[in-house]
């Protein structure tokens, strides 16, 4: 059975709410943060990457969301809630597969610039985050999930990005994402995860 290594309030939650979504069985393993907000010993024991989430699947021991979540699918689901090469929004999977990553970025690239707002770093940060809104706006005005009428992975991979304390979330200018998210968060399976490992959950006694 494959374990989720959940660090508090982070992208591991995702691989809970994938597991959930599959009705797969897992074993969830609580690590809190310390007082620096950091991850501790015991999480970056795990991974020589130092990220979180981190599955053991039977001794192998896997990180980046992305890689797991396809790794998942296809090695235990029969590739549900994926989308292969041969179907016409393959491309758009792809894309929105691999937005988060580019998100999670420009969010630590704002972080790092504090209260500036002008200046080339401030003005690179704002085009690219105004495109990426423009984008998800398009795409969730032409169907309901981001890569089109099925809801996949791609919806959980990028769904982080548009919570309220990530960058696109906290812009009122995006009401195609906020429907979108309003449909996301009454999913059973994210119901389910986030009440197990969502920002607000409280880890096990004893984690
Ligand atoms: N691209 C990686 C990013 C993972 C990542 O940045 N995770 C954060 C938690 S949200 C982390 O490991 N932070 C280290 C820490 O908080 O000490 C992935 O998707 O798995």
């Amino acid at each position: 059975m494959l374990t989720i290594h959940h660090l508090g309030v982070s992208q591991s939650d995702r691989i809970v709410w994938l597991m959930e979504e599959l009705g797969l069985p897992y074993k969830l393993v609580w690590h809190r943060r310390g007082e620096d907000r950091l991850m501790q010993a015991d999480y970056l024991a795990l991974h020589p990457a130092a990220t979180a989430p981190v599955v053991d699947d039977d001794g192998r021991m896997l990180s980046e969301s992305t890689a797991i979540v396809e790794y998942i699918c296809h090695k235990y689901a029969g590739g549900r809630l994926t989308v292969g090469p041969g179907a016409p929004n393959y491309f758009d999977y792809l894309y929105w597969l691999q937005l988060n990553n580019n998100m999670m970025g420009l969010q630590f690239g704002r972080i790092g610039l504090g209260e500036q707002t002008d200046g080339w770093a401030a003005g690179l940060f704002q085009r690219r985050a105004d495109g990426y809104a423009r984008f998800v706006e398009q795409a969730l005005a032409a169907h309901p999930y981001l890569a089109g009428d099925e809801f996949t992975c791609a919806d959980i991979m990028s769904a982080y990005s548009f919570r309220p304390r990530a960058i696109l979330g906290a812009r009122d200018d995006m009401p195609n994402a906020r429907a979108y998210m309003a449909r996301i968060e009454a999913r059973p399976a994210y119901i389910r995860a986030m009440a197990l490992a969502g920002p607000e959950a409280q880890p096990p006694a004893g984690a």
